[in-house]
């Protein structure tokens, strides 16, 4: 409940306090290939998502090992621009790499 007044000096109660909620975050992930190169996999995690080669580089590892990994989380419109930029430099290198969106639980 909150305590405010209107132009006239009225009191008005408000029942809600607030009515903004965070919008919904999309994690952005890598999928695992054998065939795409490592290298190309950090340049892209360097490119689109601004990590250092070190971070890139363990983020590759991990998606190399475990299958999968994420890049970033964003919201749903910067998600699906990182994804589609991945997936079109990766189709121009003719690499068959994946990139998915996936909503974050709350
Ligand atoms: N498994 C690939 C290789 O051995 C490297 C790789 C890593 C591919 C991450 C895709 O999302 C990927 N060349």
């Amino acid at each position: 409940m909150t305590i405010e007044h209107d132009f006239s000096g009225n009191v008005v109660l408000d029942r809600q306090t607030s009515q903004v909620k965070p919008p919904p975050m999309y994690q952005v992930i890598l999928l695992n290939d054998d065939y795409t190169p490592m290298e190309f996999v950090v340049l892209i995690l360097q490119k689109y998502f601004s990590k250092t080669e070190l971070e890139a580089t363990r983020i590759m590892l991990r998606v190399h090992h475990d299958g999968r990994g994420v890049c970033g989380v964003y919201t749903k419109d910067i998600a699906a621009t990182r994804t589609a930029q991945v997936m079109q430099l990766a189709r121009a290198h003719q690499h068959p790499l994946q990139c998915v969106m996936e909503p974050v639980e709350e």
